[in-house]
């Protein structure tokens, strides 16, 4: 059978150019002929790519390997071992889970521990933000708020999250079933795949795919979802508890590109993912402009840079400087003075990079460290004082910048973020007081509409920078589908200036433009305007999207398997997107996918994440390379729910 593949060469040697992205775009221009390597570089040199590899049937989990199917049958038709193509690719696929869902709940417990630090007493320059969200969430979690102090309350939720973390439980874990509609705790029930502890399922994964353990690429598969739902109540830990301690996101006005970094300010970029860490940078630099303007700075420009960047502009509109691919971008602009780098999506290149510069680069996490760079352990007991050393470091590097080699993109566009799902409801409420979320479901029923998009995921260069994002937005937007985007894909649209009500004028189609119009018109308090995409945060807020989804099933009296709701992720690179988009399949979602696992080497597996999987979850992978191609199938799978639940009204 035909499959979209675009292996094994990936680069078009006749078109090297990798990015589409404006800023990065005019980066490169500058940056001809002063050998510098990026990873667009990186990328061409890698050419072609291991085909085994790509396929999934390269086996390394023992030493007796690595082991290859290299024959359709016969002894080299499997491993050393007499694992099959089947064992060998589900077993590579859920390990990439695994990963997934150890990084997203690494940063999940860092948050925790923060939360527990706070209750203790020991971190004094944390706070409870916001008490709405502590009693929503307690409540959900049926934790009593009544006549108790909000320190009293996080403490029960913060133990009621370790134990999730911790050893398995006799009950579902709290933080994912009281989340979930009433048909997917069911389903999760009936097909054995309720997680009971986050860390111990994803021991159990790692232990299942062992050698000469599991061998049945269905059983296989459902451990892996059984992870993937592990990774989704890490998540809802992230979210939930970063929203205690830094506040609910609210609609906010910023601007992205390199072109936010300014010349005359010391520029720290924040990296990776974690907000417990980059909150303090922002509130430290605050403190210390005095401290800049003595070494002749105007003040200090804190930019973000993926998730971290992500989780800073929602909360507090900080700038975006760039995305995943481009992140080196920001270092060669010769202006920034720092960067912070907490962890995941961070390249080992910027530190080699850093140094044809005056940057310094400083790692802040146990686990993540680089040869080179300076290492600041950042602790949240001391938070307030280490984000101070931080921002110190940056103006004492702003004296060491070489004005030659400063050229910064003229590339920035404002944008409105910020839109949570509280955020959300509140615009709708102002229609529909009693069920806010009948005012998206309505107009989805009425056609005016066509459903909710979730744009996610990373950028992966098998794919040119961006180029897919765009183009899949543009084309959802023009048939007016509601769209809403987490980390890379919602960077790229706020780099190209998507995310801005201007860009409603320029590209929603008539429906999506009358029911933003309707909307504005009943929120007169809301000066941001709304834009043609919805920032609902991080990768770990992909939990927000989940939330959307429950809701819209619960207002719709269905299970979200009936929902008008799909999810794409055209780029996906990291584990943690394999993670992301096996839950939302999961959930019930076709979910569209533009860059390939690993998993064409086995058509047994092939077939289970794109057509079986429906047949049980209700949702489906959807593998399709060309971005326009990718959008029609997402187009399809909403018309064909929505008009479902038309003729069943
Ligand atoms: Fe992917 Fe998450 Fe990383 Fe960006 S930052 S490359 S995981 S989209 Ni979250
Ligand atoms: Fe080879 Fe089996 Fe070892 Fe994998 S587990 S490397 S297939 S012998």
């Amino acid at each position: 059978t035909a499959r979209p593949s675009d292996a094994p060469r990936v680069v078009d040697p006749k078109n090297p150019v990798r990015t589409s992205d404006p800023g990065a775009l005019q980066m490169l221009k500058m940056l001809e002929g002063k050998n510098i390597e990026t990873v667009f570089d990186r990328v061409v040199a890698q050419q072609p790519q291991c085909t085994f590899g790509y396929k999934g049937v390269c086996c390394r989990i023992c030493i007796a390997g690595p082991c290859r199917v290299k024959k359709e049958d016969g002894p080299g038709s499997r491993g050393i071992c007499g694992a099959s193509a089947y064992t060998i690719v589900s077993r590579n696929l859920v390990r990439l889970i695994a990963g997934g869902a150890a990084s997203h709940s690494e940063h999940a417990r860092h948050v925790l521990h923060t939360a527990h630090a706070l209750v203790e007493g020991h971190a004094p320059d944390y706070e409870i933000k916001s008490t709405a969200k502590l009693h929503k969430l307690a409540q959900r979690l049926g934790i009593s708020t009544l006549d108790r102090e909000d320190k009293e309350i996080l403490k029960d939720v913060v133990e009621l999250g370790y134990a999730d973390f911790g050893r398995y439980q006799d009950r579902p874990l709290a933080f994912l079933d009281s989340f979930m509609t009433q048909g997917r705790r069911n389903k999760f029930q009936h097909t054995n795949v309720m997680p009971k502890a986050i860390d111990g399922t994803v021991t159990e994964l790692i232990a299942q795919t062992a050698m000469g353990v599991d061998n049945d690429p269905v059983n296989i598969i459902f451990g892996g979802i059984k992870t993937a739902l592990a990774d989704l109540a890490g998540e809802y830990v992230g979210t939930t508890l970063s929203d205690v301690l830094f506040g609910i996101p609210e609609p906010i006005v910023s601007e992205a590109n390199l072109g936010v970094i300014d010349p005359k300010m010391v520029n720290i970029a924040v990296h990776g993912h974690n907000p417990v860490l980059s909150e303090m940078v922002v509130a430290a630099a605050r403190k210390m402009k005095a401290e800049a303007q003595k070494v002749g700075a105007e003040g200090i420009n804190v930019v973000g840079i993926c998730c971290t960047g992500n989780e800073l502009l929602m909360r507090e509109g900080v700038y975006l400087a760039t995305s995943s691919a481009s992140q080196e971008m920001a270092i060669m602009t010769g202006a920034l003075d720092a960067m912070v780098v907490d962890i995941q999506c961070i390249y080992p290149s910027v530190q080699t990079a850093a140094e044809c510069f005056h940057t310094k680069i400083i790692t802040t996490e146990g686990i993540m460290k680089t040869p080179g760079a300076q290492h600041l352990a950042f602790k949240p007991e001391t938070a307030m004082e280490d984000a101070q050393k931080l921002v110190t470091i940056a103006i004492e590097a702003y004296k060491q910048r070489d004005p030659n080699k400063i050229s910064i993109p003229n590339e920035r566009h404002k944008l409105v973020a910020g839109f949570s799902i509280e955020a959300l409801t509140d615009i709708f409420s102002k229609v529909c007081p009693e069920r806010p979320i009948s005012v998206l479901t309505d107009a989805i029923l009425s056609g005016q509409i066509k459903g909710v998009a979730l744009m996610a995921g990373c950028n992966n260069l098998k794919r040119s920078q961006d180029e897919s994002h765009i183009a899949i937005l543009k084309e959802l937007v023009k048939n007016d589908v509601f769209v809403i985007a987490t980390g890379c894909s919602a960077g790229a649209f706020a780099k190209f200036g998507l995310m801005s009500p201007l860009a409603v004028e320029a590209y929603a189609g008539e429906g999506l433009k009358s029911f933003l119009k309707m909307l504005e018109n009943a929120n007169p308090q809301l000066t941001t305007g709304l834009p043609l995409v919805f920032h609902v945060g991080s990768c770990v807020d992909n939990s927000r999207a989940s939330d959307l989804a429950v809701a819209m099933a619960d207002e719709l009296g269905v299970d979200i398997p009936k929902v008008p709701f799909v999810a794409s992720a055209p780029e996906a690179m990291h584990e943690k997107a394999v993670a992301i988009g096996t839950w939302c399949v999961t959930l019930g979602l076709p979910t569209h996918v533009g860059s390939l696992p690993p998993v064409e080497g086995s058509d047994l597996v092939y077939g289970i994440t794109t057509q079986i999987a429906h047949d049980v979850f209700g949702g489906n992978f959807i593998f399709e390379v060309d971005p326009l191609i990718g959008a029609q199938k997402l187009l399809n799978a909403l018309e064909y729910r929505t008009w479902k639940l038309n003729i069943h009204k």
